[in-house]
């Protein structure tokens, strides 16, 4: 009898400590994408993907610094030594065979060097490996859909603040609290949504990527992947996070009047809170929210 008694009630207690660590985990899924006010260089990398396409961008920019100093240091020598001052009778002469060679052919091999290391970084982003989860996006006016085609879940999210979440895209005690109340702090206005695409950290997904009604691009830059949702086509990208945390993105195509209210929240998580999530989707419940919120909707 004493252990009838006790055991369902230390199994409550064991499962409300499971909660609550499932919940605090939650709580401080990091900031990990986001732009930053008056900084330049990219968001930390968090994709093999983008990892590689910020080694390219420093690369590249080696090149162009080299032969910017160089055309710059053969300008201001041609000023200086070869004005009329300083170079009273002008040669006459119209070609210099070797130079001209050597103006062809070296511009070609800097290409094929860009080229060599650039094209394997493109080809990376556009063969789709095999994917672990797929996920379909929309763009619409001025929000995204996001639909789980393997659970069919189908969700739509919207910017908080937006007036689909009963503000008008600026920043009121109202929505401050919203974001708040959603995990977020007021900082994260214009980037937060209301849900968010979540996602298993270290899977591959696959995202399929269109429009309904003009063109959206849908982009994560610390993902390193940016793709154009066009009416009637589907696109596709691919990322694989490693790093848990929420990352944010916005429309990256001029689709109308409120194109800049129209984030992209993805909270790359566990694969066990993943999965707790898509429970919890399939029954309707679509945000991924923080202790206060989970618990109290899943009582
Ligand atoms: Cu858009």
């Amino acid at each position: 009898m004493r252990f009838a008694t006790t055991l369902p009630a230390s199994l409550t207690a064991v499962a409300a400590v499971l909660a609550a660590q499932a919940a605090s985990a939650q709580d401080s899924l990091p900031v990990v994408g986001r732009p930053v006010d008056k900084a330049i260089g990219f968001q930390p990398a968090s994709t093999e993907l983008a990892r590689e396409l910020q080694w390219l961008d420093g690369f590249i920019l080696y090149i162009i610094t080299a032969i910017t100093i160089f055309v710059t240091g053969l300008l201001i020598w041609s000023i200086v030594r070869y004005n009329r001052r300083a170079n009273p009778k002008p040669a006459t002469f119209t070609h210099n065979s070797p130079i001209e060679v050597a103006w062809t052919v070296l511009p070609i091999i800097i290409l094929i060097v860009i080229g060599a290391f650039s094209l394997p970084v493109l080809f990376k982003q556009q063969e789709m490996p095999a994917a672990d989860i797929t996920v379909k996006v929309t763009g619409k006016q001025w929000y995204w859909t996001y639909e789980y085609p393997e659970h069919e879940v189908e969700f739509d999210s919207y910017m908080i603040g937006a007036p689909a979440t009963g503000g008008d895209n600026r920043l009121t005690a109202e929505v401050e609290q919203q974001l708040i109340d959603a995990g977020y702090t007021k900082e994260d206005f214009l980037l937060a949504t209301d849900t968010a695409m979540v996602v298993p950290v270290g899977k591959t997904i696959l995202v399929q990527v269109t429009a309904a009604d003009v063109i959206h691009s849908w982009t994560i830059p610390a993902f390193g992947v940016k793709q154009d949702g066009v009416p009637g086509r589907l696109a596709q990208l691919w990322f694989n996070a490693e790093k848990e945390g929420i990352y944010f993105g916005q429309c990256s195509e001029l689709c109308g009047i409120a194109h800049a209210y129209m984030p992209i929240t993805v909270k790359v998580v566990s694969e066990a809170e993943y999965a707790a999530w898509v429970e919890r989707a399939k029954a309707g419940e679509y945000a991924y929210l923080p202790k206060a919120q989970t618990l109290a909707s899943a009582n």
